[in-house]
Formats: C-alpha cells, sequence, structure tokens
C-alpha cells in the first residue's frame, strides 16, 4: 500500500502505532481520570450510536467458518480501515464515510455469463441464506482482524448467473464518485478501485459476498453496501462497495497491480515465504493485541485456510505472488 518507504532506522509499517489506537487510549486515560468510564463499549460513544442505527441482518452461524480467534472489536474494526476513496489515513474512513449513501444501489452483474442482472441491493442481499462467518483478515501491511461477516458464497450468485465456458476470470468494480467519496481527489490509485480473481478462486466457498459484520448492515467505512471477503489473500483483494461484478475470459488488471507490479501481484495469496520488496510477510500484529510486550504473531500459510492449497497445485507461488 502506499506505506512511507522505511528508509534505514525507519520503523517497519506494522511498527507504528496507529493513530486511532493511540487516540482511544488517550480517551481511555482521561476518562479513567475522569471517573466516567462506566463500560469498556462507553469508550466511544459516536460509534455506540452508530452502531445502533445500522439496521440489524439476521444470519446464522456458520461453525465450519468460525476461526478460534477471538473477535476484534467493533471499534477498532470500524476505525482502523483501508478504503482509499476516503483518504490515505486509518481513520479517515470513519471521519468521512459517512456521506456514503448506500441505499438505494444496483449492482451490475454481466460479461461472459448466460444470465446477466442489475439487482438492487436488497435483491442481491436475498438471493441465498446469509451466513455469519469469523475470519480473519491479513493486510499486506502487516496488521490483521477478525471479524464476524454476513454474506453468502460468492459461488452462490455465480450459479445463478451461469458463467459461460469463456469465463475464466471475473472483475470487481467498486463506486468512484467524486461528490461522496473525497479520497478520490488523491492520484494514488487510477480510480476506480478493480480487483480480479480467477474463476475457480472465486467459485470457492471460502469467498464471501459480504452485506454485513457484527450482527447488522455494513458500516460505510468496511464497504457498504456490498464487498468481496477473500480470507486467505491479503486484504486488499477484498474489494469494497461493489458496482459492477463482470465475468471475462481475460485477466483484468486490478489497480494495486497497475499502481506497483512488483508489489502486488494478480494472486496476492497469504504466504509467510514470499516477502513484499519492502518489507518481510512472516509475522502479524493483531489489532487490538498491540501492548508493549506483545509478541507479534507468526503469519500462516493461505492466512490458515489450508483448503485453498489445491487452487494453486504446481504453481510457484514466488513466482506468482
Ligand atoms: N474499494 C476499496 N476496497 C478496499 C480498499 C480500498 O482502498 N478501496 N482497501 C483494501 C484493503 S488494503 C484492506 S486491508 C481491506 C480492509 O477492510 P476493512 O477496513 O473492512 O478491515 O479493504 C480492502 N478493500
Ligand atoms: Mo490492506
Amino acid at each position: 500500500m502506499l506505506i512511507r518507504i522505511p528508509r534505514n532506522g525507519d520503523p517497519l509499517p506494522s511498527e507504528i502505532t496507529p493513530q486511532a489506537v493511540a487516540g482511544s487510549r488517550r480517551l481511555f486515560l482521561r476518562q479513567m481520570a475522569a471517573g466516567t468510564l462506566v463500560a469498556a463499549g462507553a469508550a466511544n460513544p459516536l460509534l455506540a450510536a452508530a452502531q445502533a442505527q445500522r439496521a440489524r441482518l439476521q444470519a446464522l452461524r456458520n461453525p465450519k467458518y468460525t476461526a478460534p480467534d477471538k473477535p476484534t472489536a467493533f471499534t477498532d474494526a470500524t476505525t482502523y480501515n483501508n478504503f482509499y476513496e476516503f483518504g490515505l489515513d486509518k481513520d479517515d474512513p470513519a471521519k468521512y464515510a459517512g456521506k456514503l449513501k448506500a441505499r438505494p444501489w444496483t449492482v451490475r452483474i454481466d460479461g461472459e455469463v448466460r444470465r446477466p442482472l442489475t439487482l438492487d441491493i436488497d435483491e442481491l442481499l436475498k438471493l441465498a441464506p446469509l451466513e455469519e462467518r469469523l475470519y480473519r483478515l491479513r493486510c499486506v501491511e502487516g496488521w490483521s482482524m477478525a471479524i464476524p461477516w454476513i454474506g453468502y458464497s460468492f459461488a452462490e450468485l455465480m450459479r445463478k448467473v451461469e458463467p459461460t465456458g469463456n469465463a475464466k476470470f471475473v472483475e470487481f468494480t467498486t463506486l468512484a464518485d467524486r461528490a461522496q467519496m473525497p479520497g478520490l481527489s488523491s492520484a494514488v490509485l487510477d480510480w476506480p478501485y478493480t480487483e480480479g480473481l480467477r474463476i475457480d478462486e472465486a467459485n470457492h466457498p471460502l469467498a464471501l459476498l459480504t452485506f454485513g459484520m457484527y450482527g447488522r448492515v455494513l458500516p460505510n467505512q468496511n464497504g457498504a453496501p456490498v464487498r468481496i471477503v477473500l480470507p486467505w489473500k491479503y486484504g486488499f483483494k477484498s474489494a469494497k462497495s461493489i458496482v459492477r461484478i463482470r465475468f471475462t475470459e481475460a485477466q483484468p488488471r486490478t489497480a494495486w497491480n497497475r499502481a506497483a507490479p512488483e508489489e502486488y501481484g494478480f494472486f496476492s495469496n497469504v504466504n509467510p515465504d514470499v516477502d513484499h520488496p519492502r518489507w518481510s510477510q512472516a509475522t502479524e500484529r493483531r489489532i487490538g493485541e498491540d501492548g508493549f510486550f506483545t509478541p507479534k504473531r507468526r503469519t500462516l500459510m493461505f492466512n490458515g485456510y489450508p483448503e485453498v492449497a489445491s487452487l494453486y497445485a504446481g504453481m510457484d507461488l514466488k513466482k506468482f505472488y
């Protein structure tokens, strides 16, 4: 991502104390001193209010896809974000995504399919039963979270649109609206943000078309009203606020690959043995565990989802990073 190039002696991106965390720690200490801290959830009244206003989303917990991890605090998952359409700082999406109008919203599904669809977001949401899945999310920058997402396998949508024999890839295009997204004035990426998958990856049951988290619809900063979540890949593959899904014969270009091809490949599977050209990927910092003495976690192959390994049988994953 657009992290400062660590020069000699500079901290690695994963070692910089995130502003939001430092900020909430200061607030916590102040509240402690003032004796106003009644419960952990009261630490951020603004967030509590935002959470209460979002619609609940009913979903059945799928135990097969429930990571044994402790879920990341909702406050962390909604204030420490990458969503460059709203700015480059981790707390920019929480500050500026409030403007995003996530409903009404249409998603176009077309390209190499027998039944192209243009669906209102609430029709798309009802296309298959919603499940809750606790997935690990590993950002290429070296931090991770565990988030209870709500959605259904992207494979369910694929069955409905019936890809043709020519469909070899899927391209996701996300919203690029200058009126709602202040980050678009920056030329850091060539907007709109696009991502892509090989069709067998998209068809893997782990790939989750996601509408909610923590029991409610997605907060804007996490990609409302619909995003994809690919827990075995680096976080940037999981495109937010999707407006178009296109099935293609040729491998689609992706925003990050166009911006820095040596750093962000098409596959971008989590792999502790393949370093980013500017830093190691062997370990990670779990957001919320960043005490001074907290050891880093070892990053797992495919982020701990070995069931995807067969998708890459026979591929040199150093070459196809
Ligand atoms: N449209 C869009 N999607 C995006 C991004 C972005 O900047 N724009 N950032 C990606 C990155 S780098 C990460 S790590 C995840 C973060 O998701 P989260 O904020 O819900 O944890 O979103 C991904 N999806
Ligand atoms: Mo990321």
